[in-house]
């Protein structure tokens, strides 16, 4: 039976959860999980959904071998030409995101490390226009090292994106050319640079339960926990080794979602790539369970996503807060 308790107390934050009683969590009446995730998401978060844009800095041409990745040597993806970017062009378009309404720029490198250089120096440059604006920043580019990691924070860097994607188990079905260790490793640069970690997975790959279940015990027992937790399914992409992959059920993102809230009550929990796949009332259930962050604009890196207004149009259904400072197409949403 599921207390109604709205008082916070230090069970709610936990760095020893074990494995199974993450899949017992997972597993639960679906009308019990989500009840329990939105007593945990109401104590802990306001109803407020940030908004955090994505663009791609440089793209393709990376040499690690993630199967799901259309930017990777070993896919047959077909993608759009696309220079690497240069600082005013990038700082234009997080202009254009923040009058979109967009309180983060999220910005990704297809690289499996960073090397030290111009397109460095760039990146740190483009993370300080970033800050300037007034908007969190958050970079995704491979590995990096603690030099690197300190530059970055000196620069102002909100967050590194670094996800596990899958369990420790399943990981080399997905990907050989890196280890699971090789990502903690980074990811521990990136703490110890006092940079958040923004670190999530994908559902979708053809994992089990069980796998779902182990990819959260090792987020949930990071102590502190990542500050931001993307929740991805699989965007199958033509060219990819897992163009094939069938389409997960919604409920399972929902569970994934909710999950995720219950064992990390003060992260932010996105609801990452996929969201075309989901019907509008699916993002509802994954808003009230916890979701409190999406992809905003109609491109993710190399795969679309819903329109600006469609989802500032579903966020004003729904009733969460979110930031309604934008200057485009002001008059299409309700302004409250
Ligand atoms: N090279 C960097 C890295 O691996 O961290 C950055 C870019 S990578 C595209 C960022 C994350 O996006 C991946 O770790 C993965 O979790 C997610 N992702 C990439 N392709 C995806 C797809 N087709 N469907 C769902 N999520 C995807
Ligand atoms: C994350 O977890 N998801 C975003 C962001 N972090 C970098 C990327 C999603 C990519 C989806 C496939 C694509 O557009 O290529
Ligand atoms: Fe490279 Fe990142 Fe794509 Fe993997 S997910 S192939 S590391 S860009």
């Amino acid at each position: 039976m599921i207390e109604l308790d709205l008082v916070k107390t230090s069970k709610d934050l936990r760095f020893n959860w074990c494995r199974e009683e993450i899949l017992e969590i997972l597993n639960m009446p679906l009308i019990d999980l989500m009840w329990k995730a939105q007593i945990i998401h109401r104590k802990y978060n306001d109803y407020k959904v940030q908004l955090s844009s994505l663009f791609s800095v440089k793209t393709g041409g990376c040499t690690e071998n993630c199967s799901y990745c259309s930017q990777s040597i070993y896919s047959s993806s077909q993608l759009k030409s696309n220079p690497l970017q240069e600082v005013a062009s990038v700082l234009e378009r997080a202009q254009l995101a923040k009058d979109e309404g967009a309180e983060r720029f999220c910005m990704g490198w297809a690289w499996r490390e960073i090397r030290d250089g111009s397109a460095f120096n760039s990146m740190l440059e483009m993370v300080r226009g970033v800050r300037k604006l007034g908007m969190e920043a958050c970079v995704t580019a491979g590995m990096l090292n603690d030099n690197q990691a300190a530059k970055l924070a000196e620069a102002g860097l909100t967050a590194y994106n670094h996800n596990l994607d899958t369990s420790p188990e399943f990981y080399r079905n997905i990907i050989t050319t890196r280890t699971y260790q090789d990502r903690l490793d980074t990811l521990k640069r990136v703490r110890n640079a006092g940079i958040n970690i923004c670190c999530g997975g994908i559902i979708g790959l053809g994992e089990s339960k069980k796998d779902r279940a182990s990819l959260l015990e090792v987020l949930s027992n990071m102590n502190p926990h990542p500050e931001s937790v993307p929740i991805n399914s699989l965007v199958a992409i033509e060219g990819t080794g897992l163009e094939d992959s069938k389409a997960i059920d919604s409920i399972e993102m929902i569970r994934m979602i909710a999950t995720a809230r219950i064992l990390m009550p003060k992260s932010k929990v996105r609801l990452s790539a996929g969201r075309e796949n989901l019907t509008k009332e699916a993002q509802i259930l994954c808003f009230q369970c916890g979701a409190n962050s999406i992809f905003y604009g109609d491109e993710l890196l190399t795969t679309s996503n819903p329109a600006c207004e469609t989802d500032r149009r579903l966020l004003s259904e729904v009733g969460v807060s979110f930031n309604k400072n934008f200057s485009f197409n002001k008059n299409a949403v309700s302004s409250k």
